[in-house]
């Protein structure tokens, strides 16, 4: 028993970032976006299962009274019809309820659609049938000293047939985006070719990849993991291919990445002055 106790109590802090069979709740959240949004759902849910009881008991009633016994028990309102407080309560208590139901919901938009000062940038672009990631933050240099490029490269699904043991199928990709935990990231998202959407349960984003239209979405990850999700938009024969990695790593890990990524040429900042007096 306690042997079961503890694995229940392991396995409540695993974190949950794909989704399982028979999955009929949340994936866990990493951004306070995802935190907000099924804080909201929980709240919303109170409402609702009130309201359905309370529907229900009426139904049951209106059934009882009129159906199986036949009108001849008296109903307990006397005035069914033109029962003016009656009326007045059943408008004023709904409009209470949509009211105390609107301030959260409000709140969270607002708190969606907030953009502080980022400090990383990921731009996402959706082809058919891949997403590619661009890093502008970061250039390469050549031998030179010229600026030759940001970090960019396509993410593809891992085929079915490629998988290692472990692996998801449908899910994992041969290079996902990574990200830094603890900082704000500010994604913009289009598209290639036609309207697909780039969605991760965790992070709490779903943002449509329009082509011509630059989305900007922003995210604050608060804990390291791998993160999947899948394009949103139906956008052809291989929508269901296309799925999603994001990689959270602390800040440190991440700049070890992008130095990686820049072959060694930790140019970061020098190149960012460079891009800014190119682009004046
Ligand atoms: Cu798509």
């Amino acid at each position: 028993m306690i042997n079961f106790l503890s694995n229940l109590l392991i396995v409540s802090k695993i974190s949950c970032d794909f989704p399982r069979s028979w999955q009929m709740g949340f994936q866990d959240p990493a951004t306070p976006v995802m935190e907000g949004i099924i804080n909201f759902h929980h709240d919303l849910f109170f409402f609702m299962i009130v309201i359905a009881i309370f529907v229900f008991w009426f139904l049951f009633n209106i059934l009882y009274y009129f159906y199986f016994q036949k009108f001849t028990k008296t109903w307990r309102i006397v005035q069914r019809t033109h029962n003016t407080v009656l009326e007045v309560i059943w408008t004023i208590i709904p409009v209470l309820i949509l009211i105390i139901v609107a301030i959260p919901s409000i709140s969270l938009l607002y708190a969606i659609e907030e953009s502080p000062k980022a400090s990383v940038t990921l731009k996402v672009i959706g082809h058919q049938w891949y997403w590619s990631y661009e890093y502008g933050d970061y250039w390469y240099t050549n031998e030179k000293g010229k600026l030759v490029g940001g970090i960019n490269y396509d993410s593809y699904m891992v085929p079915t047939k490629d998988l290692f043991p472990g692996m998801l199928r449908l899910l994992d990709v041969d290079k996902g985006a990574v990200l830094p935990t603890g900082l704000h990231i500010r994604l913009m998202i289009t598209s290639a070719d036609v309207i697909h959407s780039w969605a991760i349960p965790s992070l709490g984003i779903k943002v449509d990849a329009c082509p011509g239209r630059l989305n900007m979405a922003k995210t604050f990850i608060k804990r390291p993991g791998v993160f999947y999700g899948q394009c949103s938009e139906i956008c052809g024969i291989n929508h269901a291919f296309m799925p999603i990695v994001v990689q959270a790593v602390p800040v440190e890990e991440y700049k070890q990445w992008i130095s990686f990524k820049q072959e060694g040429v930790c140019v970061y900042e020098q190149a960012r002055e460079k891009a800014n007096q190119i682009a004046l």
